[in-house]
Parts: C-alpha cells; structure tokens; sequence
C-alpha cells in the first residue's frame, strides 16, 4: 500500500503521467475508471459498479471522451447513459442531461429501450465491456 502512494506520488511530483493504474482501476484527473475485462448486459454493467461505489461512466467533456477512446480502443462499451426512464430522452445516470451531439459518442453505446440502426444506442440486453467511473473525492 505505501508502495503504491509513493509511486503514484512519484508520477505526480515528476509531472510524467497524469494517470496511473492502481488495482485494476485508472487515475485520470479527479475520477477513478475500471474498464472490465468481461462482457454484461447494461443493467448488470451499472450493478458492478455500485456494487464498487462507482457508476457507469459519465462524459462530461470533450478531454474525458478522448481519454475514453484511448482506454477503450476499439472495443463496444456501455457508459452511464440511458433513455430507460422516458423512452427517447437521454440522461446520464446522476440524472442529468445530455449535453454531447451523438455523433461524437460513436464509440461508445447507450442502453436504449428500442434499437435503433443508424444510431448509436444498443438493446440493454446485449452483453458489452463496460466503464466505472467514481470521483476521487467521494
Ligand atoms: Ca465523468
């Protein structure tokens, strides 16, 4: 354990990574993220990460997308957002609104109630990697 804050203090003071990987999980700015190594359904993707006290992932910004994109490579993953609650109507799962165009998510899959082709949003019931996301500071 001391091991590992000192070299994640070590990172810090040299100035050369801002992100490290501690368990399994990747420090990047003030969140922690987990990108599973398996394959679950949406609902099932979001209990493994409360279960962790983290959430499925939520973009916030155009510098959390792409550091995304480089965590995730090619792979399909599901991400925090969802129109369950009101079929066509996106909210991140903290229940606030979409503020991305969905073109600029199209690496990343939704959990929809209906598929529909052409968008980028998937049947939740379709099994994907996933990512947690939990702030450093909760
Ligand atoms: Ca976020």
């Amino acid at each position: 354990y001391i091991y590992f804050i000192s070299s994640i203090y070590t990172y810090f003071s040299q100035g050369m990574a801002l992100s490290v990987f501690i368990g399994g999980w990747k420090c990047h700015q003030s969140s922690l993220y987990f990108i599973s190594s398996e394959t679950k359904k949406w609902t099932e993707s979001r209990k493994y990460c409360t279960n962790k006290g983290a959430d499925l992932i939520i973009i916030n910004n155009k510098e959390e997308q792409d550091f995304v994109k480089n965590i995730s490579g090619d792979a399909k993953v599901w991400i925090g957002l969802t129109d369950q609650s009101v079929e066509g109507r996106w909210k991140w799962v903290d229940g606030s609104n979409v503020t991305f165009s969905s073109s600029e998510h199209l690496m990343l899959i939704y959990c929809a109630l209906n598929y529909s082709p052409g968008w980028a949003d998937f049947p939740c019931g379709n099994k994907y990697k996933w990512i947690c996301e939990k702030s450093i500071f909760k």
